[in-house]
């Protein structure tokens, strides 16, 4: 029997192994690669796909530094799990450590709690029980290039998520071992990497302190097996099941239990959506709107072995496949319409690694010769199903409307 560690793939000398010090320099060469064209008009369209950054396989270049990475669409037709040197990478500010010694790095927990603690990372290893856990971490502004009307941000196409095995140990039970006092709210991560101006508000994100404590929320050291890459937050990063990863704080520097509600940037004023969850939608230029700090994933799902525009052969068995992910609770179903959505043909859903996780798809169809638009939609757990026009926000957040391959079938 190996034990949970080995399974893994991480041991506590693997982590805290010399080798990891290099690994975390920062690209020096400069980002060359192929043109590509994003699957959306206008601005923004025209990308480098990169062969060259350190650790990583071929990545859509929105940025070199601070980094902002995508995953090439193909990648989610391959397996259930975004293997790691494809896996999309965002840092807000540029001023990333690119040296960290795991031996003296430590995330401290403090603020309400009765007594300030921190642990590096073996600390975490061997005083707490292991969990592991398959969850999508998805950005809130994945796919915000098809916003229309156009918005400000990285303009990303649907490559800004990605779904891993993480590894780590329950929040719960680091708050518990500091002891939370009556009275605590909130709780604020802050990781090790900084905005490159002093008055610059660093990236803060907090959680309620029920949430932080729901035996959920994990600290990870490991992705997929492996400990984490500098890219994803070597060597410690929160993990926050069913919501956008912008609260998912990598090189998880500071838990910081708060007696009253966070009123900093990155809570106050960014990040935030329309108040009318799950839509996150209002009009272009619609005053008197409320905003409120986004928060649960919504329900997503795709095609991905067949291309929009793709020609097929009429009237022979198409194998259609592709993903979903159900946001903050499982896949319940995913259905094709091929008729504009009048009708609904259900799939065969693949092996379930969790209601967070990713979840494959497939069916098997025929379709006459002509033209043809294949839709498809997902089900959450919770009744939640994809919505059949687009939302639009300012901040280009939380797209999740049903989407659609053209095919051209002939004999
Ligand atoms: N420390 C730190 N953590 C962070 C960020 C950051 O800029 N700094 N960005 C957040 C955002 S907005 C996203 S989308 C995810 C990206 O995670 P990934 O790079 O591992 O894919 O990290 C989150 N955690
Ligand atoms: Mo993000």
């Amino acid at each position: 029997m190996t034990n949970d560690k080995e399974r893994a793939g991480v041991s506590r000398r693997a982590i805290l192994g010399t080798g990891m010090l290099a690994a975390l320099a920062w690209p020096r060469r400069s980002m060359a690669g192929d043109t590509i064209r994003m699957p959306f008009e206008g601005g923004g369209r025209e990308r480098t796909m990169i062969t060259n950054y350190p650790g990583k396989g071929p990545m859509i270049l929105q940025r070199t530094r601070p980094p902002l990475l995508e995953t090439p669409f193909s990648v989610f037709d391959k397996q259930v799990f975004t293997p790691v040197d494809q896996f999309f990478v965002r840092w807000h500010w540029g001023d990333i450590p690119d040296q960290i010694d795991p031996a003296t790095f430590r995330v401290r927990v403090c603020g309400h709690v009765g007594q300030t603690l921190a642990f590096t990372a073996d600390d975490l290893m061997r005083r707490f029980k292991h969990v592991e856990l398959a969850a999508v971490n998805q950005c809130v502004g994945n796919s915000r290039g098809f916003f229309e009307p156009r918005v400000t941000g990285a303009q990303w196409g649907n490559g800004a998520m990605g779904n891993a095995l993480w590894r780590g140990v329950q929040l719960r039970h680091v708050l518990d071992a500091a002891g939370v006092k009556p009275g605590a709210v909130q709780v604020q991560f802050e990781g090790a990497d900084r905005p490159p101006f002093a008055d610059a508000p660093n990236l803060r994100k907090s959680l309620a302190i029920d949430h932080a404590r729901d035996g959920e929320v994990m600290i990870a050291w490991a992705m997929n097996g492996r400990q984490l890459t500098r890219d994803h937050g070597f060597p410690l990063r929160l993990i926050v099941p069913g919501w956008y990863s912008t609260y998912w704080i990598k090189m998880l520097q500071s838990i910081c239990v708060l007696d009253h509600a966070d009123t900093g940037f990155w809570t106050r004023s960014a990040y935030r959506i329309p108040d009318n969850w799950p839509r996150a939608a209002m009009r272009p230029g619609d005053r008197n709107v409320q905003f409120v700090p986004i928060s649960r994933m919504v329900p997503r799902s795709f095609v991905t072995n067949l291309d929009d525009g793709a020609h097929v052969q009429a009237g022979e068995a198409l194998q259609v496949r592709g993903i979903a992910f159900g946001g903050d609770s499982g896949v319940k179903r995913v259905d094709v319409s091929t008729d504009d959505g009048a009708t609904w043909m259900p799939t065969r859903l693949g092996a379930d690694h969790g209601k967070y996780s990713f979840r494959r798809w497939s069916l098997r169809l025929r379709l006459p010769a002509g033209a043809h638009t294949l839709q498809v939609r997902c089900t959450n757990a919770a009744g939640l199903a994809q919505p059949a026009q687009a939302n639009w926000n300012p901040g280009g957040f939380m797209r999740n409307v049903i989407e659609s391959v053209s095919l051209q079938a002939s004999s």
